[in-house]
């Protein structure tokens, strides 16, 4: 299906806040995402509310207006809501950008909601944005608790609740906002870098007092979970006075120094923000996005917690299914496509069989991930060999057909003649022949290379066989040895046609054999190929991990934090064994796969090599009066 950008005018709401408290998934933002077949980058801001998420991500929509902002100390923007624009930079991308509830209301008295909120926009986004105004203080780290308690809301795996060392493999990219920002970027006399001030902020504190600990544990998160992070300050935006007509105001009224850092921000976000992705890199489109909204949202609202590795098991059941419908499709509609030609020889059939096998396999592959054990595939070969087997029926049977028809008006006078009594007469016998060979003559040069033309002649044959003897029983022209010799001949051309009709069916399914075979190998090719492009994909991924937690452990290490250091050290050394034995246990599913396709093809090969011998049996049976004959 052709991947079509979807414009939408205006956001949408995606997730809304249910009476009592619930959460709950939009469907007409659903409808939406199931339109967006192309990949998806998906921008997520979060931060207190108030302070400027809104606007901000109109002009990461580049627009004036949009996202609804609140001009009064109320907070504005409810639940999380969507807008998907085609991304700026990146050709065949859509950009979701995803404005969430602010964080901290005092109002709405509920934690646990900002929590579930940050919870998610985290499960949802490839950039997730943190939106905070002042400076990045004790306290503005303190509005960033709710990472502190991500480990309550999501879980990697089914059995790992509480276990946040996977975390970084699944978690957005990182980008704090700091909205009027007026310090100098300055640290003990050194002019520093907006990234240098995230990381000083970010900077441990020795000791293991609980106030140290509490200092410590949210900064410690955002540093394991956000290996990746960048910082943006931001300058007010205007003058006081103009701050409540924000939306309205054209770019000269805008400070020059906040339109140079937002379009610095926008380039960064759209050039460094990555498709949305799942484990192991399967990258994810509008429709997928939807399913995981609405997974995730259904688990955290019946106070569940998102399983990440389920959820991927979860899609990628939905994905394969709907890999296979893609390939059956592209197969049908070509092969459709042909039908409308048929009767057509069976090289031609067979060679648009493999071209649209080829195809429906690729379409299938491009979207199909984890189908390890080859299920969803075989599925759809299953389906792809049923086709193939009725459009051959279907071949035949117009071949048949026409042939008929054709025998039918080429014989039409004889027909005639023969009811007439036209034959029975002395001499019949040798017009009657003469009748017969042109008919065959002209036949056969109007059906060369028809399937099943040599059976409809030996029918046809046959039938004859019966009038040619009466008619030669009654032609006194001809002596008692003419006959028997006129009757040998007849019968010899007759076994003559039925063992052709008998080859016609071996080389069909030769034909079969061959084009089985040929998928057969395509098939392992793109087998082999997928799996070492999902290989390469895990490799990147943990070499991402890798290398983030070992920077980390580096640092804790220069900065004397040695039991850390330690911890982290002892992590690497596990995620390197788990990552290691995962590879061994794919690489074994994988062998087995081939090792089963092997099986069944072989298993294949000997049904039709019985099929052949059993033909060749027939053959020798249908022959057999003719050597005697001979
Ligand atoms: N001082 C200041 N005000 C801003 C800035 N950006 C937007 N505003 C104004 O702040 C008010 C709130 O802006 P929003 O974008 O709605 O803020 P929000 O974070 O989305 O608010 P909630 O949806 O309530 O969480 C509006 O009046 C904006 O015009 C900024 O950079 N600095
Ligand atoms: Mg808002």
């Amino acid at each position: 299906m052709a991947a079509v950008p979807v414009a939408m005018q205006e956001p949408v709401c995606l997730i809304n806040n249910e009476e009592g408290g619930g959460l709950s998934v939009q469907q007409e933002a659903l409808e939406i995402l199931q339109q967006i077949q192309q990949p998806v980058v998906v921008v997520t801001i979060v931060g207190p509310y108030r302070s400027g998420k809104s606007y901000l991500m109109n002009r990461l929509a580049g627009k004036q207006t949009g996202f609804t902002l609140g001009n009064t100390v109320e907070s504005k923007t409810k639940g999380i809501w969507m807008w998907c624009v085609p991304h700026p930079s990146e050709e065949g991308h859509t950009l979701v950008l995803l404005d969430t509830e602010g964080l901290g209301d005092v109002n709405k008295g509920d934690s646990k909601h900002d929590t579930k909120i940050f919870a998610l926009g985290i499960l949802l986004s490839s950039t997730l944005v943190f939106n905070s105004r002042g400076t990045i203080d004790n306290k503005a780290i303190e509005e960033l608790q709710y990472v502190t308690e991500l480990t309550n809301y999501i879980k990697v795996t089914s059995s790992d609740e509480g276990d946040d060392t996977q975390f970084v493999r699944f978690f957005p990219n990182f980008i704090w906002a700091v909205r009027d920002f007026s310090l100098e970027l300055n640290i003990e006399g050194q002019d520093v870098t907006e990234d240098e001030y995230l990381e000083y902020a970010l900077q441990l504190k020795p000791g293991h007092s609980r106030n140290v600990v509490e200092y410590n544990l949210p900064r410690e998160c955002i540093r394991n979970y956000f290996p990746s992070r960048r910082c943006f300050t931001f300058p007010v935006p205007t003058h006081p006075d103009n701050m409540s007509r924000l939306e309205s105001l054209n770019p000269d009224g805008l400070s020059r120094e906040f339109l140079r850092v937002a379009e610095h921000f926008c380039k960064f976000v759209f050039m460094q923000s990555k498709v949305k992705s799942l484990k192991d890199g399967y990258e994810v489109n509008g429709k997928v996005l939807g399913h995981l909204a609405k997974m995730y949202v259904d688990t955290i609202s019946r106070g569940g917690m998102p399983c990440l590795e389920n959820a991927v098991v979860t899609i990628s059941e939905l994905e394969n299914k709907a890999a296979v419908e893609d390939g059956t499709r592209v197969y049908q509609t070509g092969m459709e496509q042909l039908k409308q030609s048929f009767p057509l020889e069976l090289m031609v059939v067979s060679a648009e069989h493999q071209r649209l096998y080829t195809m429906a396999i690729q379409t299938f592959m491009n979207r199909c991930f984890k189908d390890d054990e080859g299920k969803y595939l075989k599925s759809l070969e299953k389906d792809i060999d049923q086709r193939f087997d009725q459009y051959l029926n279907h071949n035949e049977k117009a071949s048949k057909k026409k042939c008929q028809d054709l025998l039918t008006s080429l014989s039409a006078k004889m027909t005639d003649q023969l009811q007439k009594g036209f034959y029975a007469k002395p001499g019949g016998y040798k017009l009657f022949s003469k009748d017969m060979e042109s008919i065959v003559e002209e036949y056969n040069s109007q059906t060369t290379k028809l399937v099943k033309a040599e059976d409809v002649m030996a029918e046809f044959l046959g039938r004859k066989f019966m009038e040619a003897e009466s008619i030669r029983q009654v032609d006194t022209k001809l002596s008692k040895q003419e006959k028997q010799i006129c009757e040998e001949r007849e019968r010899a051309l007759l076994l003559q046609q039925k063992m052709e009709a008998e080859e016609e069916e071996k080389r069909m399914l030769e034909v079969k054999m061959k084009a089985e075979k040929e998928s057969f190998e395509e098939r392992m090719k793109q087998i082999a190929k997928k799996s070492e492009e999902e290989r390469k994909l895990k490799e990147k991924e943990f070499e991402k991990v890798l290398e983030s937690k070992m920077r980390e452990q580096k640092e804790m290490l220069e900065k004397g934090f040695d039991m850390k250091a330690e911890n982290l050290k002892q992590e690497i050394e596990e995620d390197r064994r788990k990552y290691e034995e995962n590879q061994a246990v794919q690489a074994k599913q994988h062998e087995q796969m081939m090792e089963n396709f092997r099986n069944e093809m072989q298993q294949q090969e000997q049904r039709h090599q019985q099929a052949m011998a059993r033909m060749q049996q027939q053959h020798q049976l249908t022959m057999r009066p003719f050597l005697i004959f001979h």
